[in-house]
C-alpha cells in the first residue's frame, strides 16, 4: 500500500472507532451528523496534540505573547479548515465516502459558530488564523455566549429573526477547562485604608474557560482562543434551593448567568445597557487575571509584564480593561500607580473600526458608579492626570481639554471609552489607509496634536485559507496548477498570474471556474428563495450587513432604473443580470428592515414580470453568516462597495470577493482605495463623490430634491417607490424611506451619486458583453490582491504595534 492509501485507511479506521467510542453508533447506522462528529473528534485529537507541544514550546522560551480582546468572534464552521491545516482532507474524504456521504456533506453539519455581528468579528477571526500560521504566540480572548448572531428568516418580505441555539448538541471544538476559573465582581463601595483602595464588591460570578483550538497552516504551531462562561457561585443558590424554593433558586442562578447569553446583535450603534457593560468587564476582568497568572507563573514578577505581554483592544468593547489592569496592579499587588501606569500603557494597542460618532460607545458616569465603582475612580484619576499634562500643552484653551477628557460634562455626565483606550495604550489604529488619515483628521485630532506618533494605519486582510482555498476549490486547484500552491501562505505569489492574462487557455480555465461557482450559487438560491437564476447572467452582489450608510437602498434604485428601461426598451441588447444581496437588519432598525423588505417587494414584482424574464432578476439569500458568504463570494461578477465616500472603516467583503474574482462597483472609500490602487484603474468602477467632496457638499447646503427634480429617471424611480408600484396592497409602505432621501436630507446622499452610480453600471454592461475583456481583468483583480492577505496586518501588527517578530 502506498502512504496516502495507509493514511487513509488509518483514518477511516480512526472515524469508525471515533463512531463507536465518542458518538455511540455503529458504523453502519451512523447518520452524516453522526460523521462530522466523529471525523471532528479525530482531528481534535491530532490539535490536541500540536497544541500541547504549542504550549511547552512558548512556555519554555519564555516567549512575548499577544492577547487579542474581541467580543466577537465570527469563525464559522471549523471542521474543512481544521482537516486542510491537518493535511488530512482527501483523507477525510475518503473516510466518509465508504459510509456512502461526500465531505461536503459531512462538513455542512457542522452549525456556524456565529459569534460576532459583522466585519469586526470577522476579522478577528481572520487575524486568528494568520496569528496561528505566522506561529505568532498569542491567545484570542471572547464570551463564550451560549446564542451567537440570530438567524435570519424571512416571513412574506420581512425579517424574523430567530434564536441561535449553536451550542445545543453541543461542539467537538470546544475543550472546556473545568480547572481555570475565575472569580468576577461587580457593585458595591470602595474603601479608602489610608493608600489603599479597597473594592468591597456585592456580587461574584464564576468565569469558566472554554478553550478552541486555532490550527495554523503549514506549521505545526497552534493558537487558542479562549472563551468565558458565566457561572453563578455554587453557594450562592444554595440556601434558596435547600428551603425548597427551586424558583428563587433558578431566578439568582440565571442573574448571574445571563452575562453569556447572548451576542448583543447590534452592529455600528453600541448598545447602552447595563447587561452589555457587565459583559464587557466580565471577559475582561477574567482574562486579565488569566493573562496576569500565566506570566507570573513564567516570570515571578509583574514588574517586566509590558516587556512579555501585549494587550490589544479591538475596538472599545474591552476598554475597561485599563482601568482593571490599574486596579490589579495597584490595588492587589500594591503597586506605585505611576509605574503601574508606565506599564499599562505599554502593554495595550487599541484598534477603532468605525467614524461615526454615533456609534463610539460611552456609559453614563452613574452606571459605571453602581456597576464598577472602583474603576470609575481610576478612570478619574488617570482623567486628571491626563488633563494636567494636556492644558499644558495648549494653556487656556478649555475647547481642547473638554474634547480630550475621558468625561462628556454635556448633559448627562458619561466615560468616553474611545478616549480612555486611545489614553490608556502606545499605538492607535485605523483599518484602511483613508480611515486612519480621516481618525486624526476628524474624531481623534485633539489626541493627534498632542501624541502624533501614536497613531498609524494597519489595513485590514482576510485569510486566503478559508476565503480561497476552503471557499473556491475550483480556483484553488487551477492556482496549484498554473503557479504553484504556494500562494496558500505567501498570496504576494498570486501574482504570477499577470503573465497569465493573455493566455487564452488559461482564461478559458478561468471562466470555467467561474461558471461553475455560479452553478453552485445558483442552486443555493433556487433552494433558499424558489427562485430560479440563469448562471449565464452576470451575477451583482451585495452581502453585508444592511445599513443605511452602505446604501443598499441605492442599489436597488439602479434595480428599479433598469426595470423601467427594460420596460420601454425590451428589445436593446440588456446584458441579463442578477442582483444578489444578503444580510441582517439589527432587530430595532426600523430603516434597514424596511429596506430588506422593499428589496423583496421589488424582487416579485420584477421576477415575476413576464416581460422581463431572464434580462433582470432580484434575489435577497437569507441568514447571511459566513457559511453562505463561503457560497457567494466565488459566484460573484461585480462587487457592490457602494458606501457613501468616508463612511465605511475598510470593508473586508470587497476583498474576498476580488480575491474570488469578481470585479468592484465602489466608491472611493475604505479599503476600495487601496484595492484599486493595486489592482489599477482600468480594472474596477470608481463612481460617485470623494470625501472632500461629501464633506464640502454636507457643509455648503446639500438639496436632495435638486437631484430629484433634474434628473427623469430617478424621478420616476422614487415615484414609483412612494407611489406603491411595488407595494399596491399598502401603497404608503415605502413613503418613509422616500421622504428621508427628498425632506429628511438624504443623510448618505444617494440622490448626489445616483447618476453617476447608473453611467458606471452601463459601462459594467459593455464590458461584461467582452466575455474575454471581462476575465482578464478578473485575473487582474486576483493576481494583485496578495498585499491583502491577513498574513501581511498581523505580520505589520506584530512587528510595529506588539514588539513580536514573526517568520513573515
Ligand atoms: C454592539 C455594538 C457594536 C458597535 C459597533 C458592535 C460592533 C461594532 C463594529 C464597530 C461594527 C463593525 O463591524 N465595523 C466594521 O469593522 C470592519 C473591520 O475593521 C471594517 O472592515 C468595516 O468597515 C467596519 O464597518
Amino acid at each position: 500500500m502506498s502512504t496516502t492509501s495507509t493514511a487513509s485507511a488509518s483514518l477511516r479506521a480512526a472515524i469508525d472507532e471515533q463512531l463507536l467510542k465518542t458518538v455511540g453508533v455503529s458504523a453502519q447506522d451512523a447518520t452524516q451528523t453522526d460523521l462530522m462528529k466523529a471525523v471532528a473528534q479525530v482531528a481534535r485529537a491530532q490539535l490536541s496534540q500540536r497544541w500541547v507541544e504549542t504550549q511547552a514550546h512558548d512556555r519554555s522560551s519564555q516567549a512575548r505573547r499577544v492577547y487579542y480582546l474581541s467580543m466577537e468572534f465570527l469563525i464559522g464552521r471549523t471542521m474543512s479548515n481544521a482537516l486542510a491545516a491537518l493535511g488530512i482532507t482527501d483523507a477525510a474524504a475518503k473516510g466518509v465516502s465508504e459510509h456512502a456521504h461526500t465531505l461536503e456533506e459531512v462538513c455542512d453539519r457542522e452549525p456556524d459558530a456565529a459569534l460576532g455581528n459583522g466585519g469586526l468579528g470577522r476579522l478577528a477571526a481572520c487575524f486568528l488564523d494568520s496569528m496561528a500560521t505566522l506561529d505568532l504566540p498569542s491567545f484570542g480572548y471572547g464570551i463564550r455566549y451560549e446564542y451567537g448572531m440570530f438567524a435570519q428568516d424571512i416571513v412574506r418580505g420581512t425579517q424574523v429573526e430567530y434564536p441561535d441555539p449553536w451550542l445545543a448538541d453541543g461542539t467537538p471544538w470546544e475543550f472546556p477547562r473545568a480547572d481555570i476559573s475565575f472569580p468576577v465582581r461587580f457593585g458595591g463601595w470602595v474603601e479608602h485604608l489610608g493608600e489603599r483602595a479597597v473594592w468591597r464588591h456585592s456580587a461574584e460570578v464564576a468565569a469558566k474557560a472554554y478553550d478552541m483550538v486555532i490550527p495554523g497552516h503549514a506549521t505545526d504551531k497552534v493558537s487558542t482562543l479562549r472563551l468565558w462562561k458565566a457561572v453563578a457561585p455554587a453557594h450562592l443558590d444554595l440556601a434558596a434551593f435547600n428551603t425548597g424554593d427551586y424558583g428563587r433558586a433558578a431566578q439568582v442562578k440565571n442573574e448571574f448567568e445571563n452575562i453569556s447569553w447572548v451576542l448583543y446583535p447590534n452592529d455600528s450603534t453600541p448598545a447602552g445597557r447595563e447587561l452589555r457593560l457587565r459583559q464587557e468587564y466580565f471577559f475582561v476582568a477574567a482574562s486579565v487575571q488569566d493573562i496576569l497568572q500565566r506570566h507570573i507563573l513564567e516570570h515571578g514578577t509583574l514588574a517586566n509584564l509590558h516587556e512579555k505581554v501585549a494587550m490589544h483592544l479591538n475596538d472599545t468593547h474591552p476598554a475597561i480593561a485599563v482601568a482593571e489592569l490599574m486596579r490589579v496592579l495597584c490595588d492587589e499587588h500594591s503597586m506605585p500607580w505611576a509605574q503601574a501606569w508606565e506599564i499599562c500603557k505599554n502593554t495595550f494597542s487599541y484598534t477603532n473600526h468605525t467614524l461615526m460618532p454615533e456609534a463610539l460607545e460611552t456609559w453614563p458616569v452613574a452606571l459605571m458608579q453602581h456597576v464598577l465603582p472602583r474603576h470609575l475612580e481610576i478612570i478619574f484619576r488617570i482623567n486628571a492626570e491626563f488633563l494636567e499634562m494636556a492644558a499644558k500643552f495648549r494653556p487656556g484653551d478649555n475647547g481642547f481639554l473638554a474634547r480630550l477628557s475621558l468625561i462628556d460634562e454635556a448633559g448627562e455626565r458619561r466615560v468616553r471609552m474611545a478616549n480612555l483606550s486611545i489614553v490608556g495604550s502606545h499605538k492607535v489604529n485605523g483599518v484602511s489607509a483613508l480611515h486612519s488619515d480621516l481618525l486624526v483628521e476628524t474624531i481623534f485630532a485633539d489626541f493627534a496634536a498632542l501624541w502624533p506618533d501614536r497613531f498609524t494605519n494597519m489595513t485590514n486582510g482576510v485569510t486566503p485559507r478559508r476565503w480561497l482555498s476552503q471557499a473556491n476549490p475550483g480556483l484553488a486547484s487551477l492556482l496549484d496548477e498554473t503557479i504553484g500552491s504556494e500562494w496558500r501562505i505567501k498570496l504576494d505569489k498570486l501574482k504570477l498570474l499577470e503573465s497569465k492574462v493573455d493566455d487564452a487557455a488559461f482564461r478559458d480555465a478561468f471562466k470555467a471556474v467561474k461558471r461553475s461557482n455560479k452553478a453552485r450559487l445558483a442552486a443555493h438560491i433556487e433552494r433558499s428563495t424558489g427562485i430560479k437564476v440563469s448562471p449565464d447572467s452576470l451575477f451583482d452582489v451585495q452581502v453585508k450587513r444592511i445599513h443605511e450608510y452602505k446604501r443598499q437602498l441605492l442599489n436597488v434604485l439602479h434595480v428599479i432604473t433598469r426595470y423601467q428601461d427594460i420596460l420601454a426598451n425590451p428589445n436593446a441588447d440588456w446584458v441579463p443580470r442578477v442582483t444578489i444581496f444578503a444580510g441582517k437588519a439589527a432587530s430595532s432598525y426600523v430603516a434597514a428592515k424596511s429596506i430588506i423588505r422593499l428589496i423583496h417587494d421589488v424582487g416579485s414584482v420584477i421576477n415575476n414580470d413576464p416581460r422581463i424574464g431572464d434580462k433582470l432578476k432580484l434575489v435577497f439569500i437569507p441568514n447571511y453568516g459566513v457559511s453562505v458568504a463561503e457560497i457567494i463570494m466565488p459566484g460573484a461578477d461585480l462587487s457592490e462597495q457602494i458606501s457613501t465616500a468616508g463612511t465605511e472603516a475598510s470593508g473586508t467583503g470587497n476583498m474576498k470577493l476580488a480575491l474570488n474574482g469578481a470585479l468592484t462597483i465602489g466608491t472611493d472609500d475604505g479599503a476600495n482605495i487601496e484595492i484599486r490602487q493595486n489592482v489599477g484603474d482600468d480594472n474596477i468602477f470608481i463612481f460617485g463623490l470623494r470625501t472632500p467632496e461629501v464633506l464640502a457638499l454636507k457643509r455648503g447646503g446639500y438639496q436632495p430634491m435638486r437631484h430629484y427634480e433634474g434628473n427623469r429617471s430617478l424621478k420616476a424611480v422614487l415615484d414609483a417607490i412612494s407611489g406603491g408600484q411595488f407595494s399596491p396592497e399598502e401603497p404608503g409602505r415605502y413613503r418613509p424611506l422616500v421622504d428621508a432621501l427628498l425632506w429628511g436630507g438624504d443623510h448618505y446622499m444617494l440622490l448626489a451619486d445616483y447618476e453617476s452610480y447608473v453611467a458606471t453600471q452601463a459601462k459594467v454592461d459593455s464590458l461584461y458583453r467582452q466575455s474575454d475583456e471581462w476575465a482578464k481583468r478578473a485575473i487582474i483583480n486576483v493576481a494583485n490582491m496578495g498585499v491583502f492577505s491577513s498574513d501581511r496586518t498581523i505580520a505589520q501588527y506584530a512587528k510595529e504595534i506588539w514588539g513580536i517578530p514573526t517568520k513573515a
